[in-house]
């Protein structure tokens, strides 16, 4: 049992429900900011489980659904995902299709920092499951492993409650990936949402819990924007507009 991994979810919604206090929060070996989770579910497509309750997300009208046990009813969005508690997730289930959620921050930037800069966390076990991030137009498939502690003490997550019962010692898996995969220049801010799709390809739920970015930054910072030349046409569009200045000029006098 691991206590850091027990006290962190509280830990993390306290800083968050302080409004501008940073601090520094970790998950094993991955450090990050309080507030640098992504806490917002743009939108979703597909069928997703979180362990209670079934939803459906539509990205055309950008709506929800659940299952009341009977049918399909308007929902709010679920923030299994967005929240900073790692027992809680949205899954991906066997038979029942990919699952792709849009995320973004609202408290902060994610940053093309040194090394890797965004960390998805999952529980259950994901060795037989697919998660693609994609991001700028560019996707790659994650690679998930366990979660060690800095002194390799294996996490894990715990009270997570899955079809009526609550578990402990879940396996905790993450992965981490490279903003300058993603077409991000170094030191450039992710300035959009990013997609992460998820297919289960086992019984094994494929559950998102959490999503921080690793590095981030309070302000965006655009690359520096280097001057476009005027085209030729522009160019001779100009002379001709002052060349008939000139003419007019000469009709007046
Ligand atoms: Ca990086």
């Amino acid at each position: 049992m691991n206590i850091n991994v027990i006290l962190k979810p509280v830990l993390l919604f306290a800083a968050l429900a302080a409004g501008s206090q940073v601090n520094a929060a970790s998950i094993g070996s991955y450090a990050f900011e309080d507030n640098a989770v992504a806490d917002q579910l743009i939108s979703g497509q597909g069928t997703a489980y979180n362990g209670t309750s079934w939803y459906a997300g539509n990205r055309d009208s950008n709506s929800w659904l659940t299952y009341t046990g009977q049918a399909w009813a308007n929902t709010n969005t679920p923030n299994d995902t967005t929240d900073s508690d790692l027992s809680t997730s949205l899954a991906a289930m066997q038979g029942a299709g990919s699952l792709s959620l849009e995320l973004d921050f609202s408290q902060t930037f994610a940053l093309n920092g040194n090394g890797d800069d965004l960390a998805f966390f999952f529980i259950w076990d994901q060795t037989q499951n697919d998660a693609t991030v994609s991001i700028n137009g560019v996707s790659q498939a994650l690679t998930v492993s366990n979660v060690f502690s800095t002194s390799g003490t294996e996490q894990v997550a715990n009270r997570v409650d899955w079809d009526g019962s609550t578990y402990s010692n879940v396996r905790l898996m993450a992965a981490s990936i490279d903003l300058s995969d993603f077409d991000i220049s170094l030191g450039e801010t992710l300035n959009e949402s990013l997609f992460i799709d998820l297919q289960a390809n086992s019984t094994s739920p494929m559950a998102l819990s959490l999503t921080a970015a690793l590095n981030s930054s309070i302000t965006s910072i655009s690359p520096p924007v280097t001057p476009v030349p005027l085209p030729p046409a522009f160019l001779l569009l100009l002379s001709g507009i002052t060349g008939l200045g000139l003419i007019s000029r000469r009709k007046k006098k």
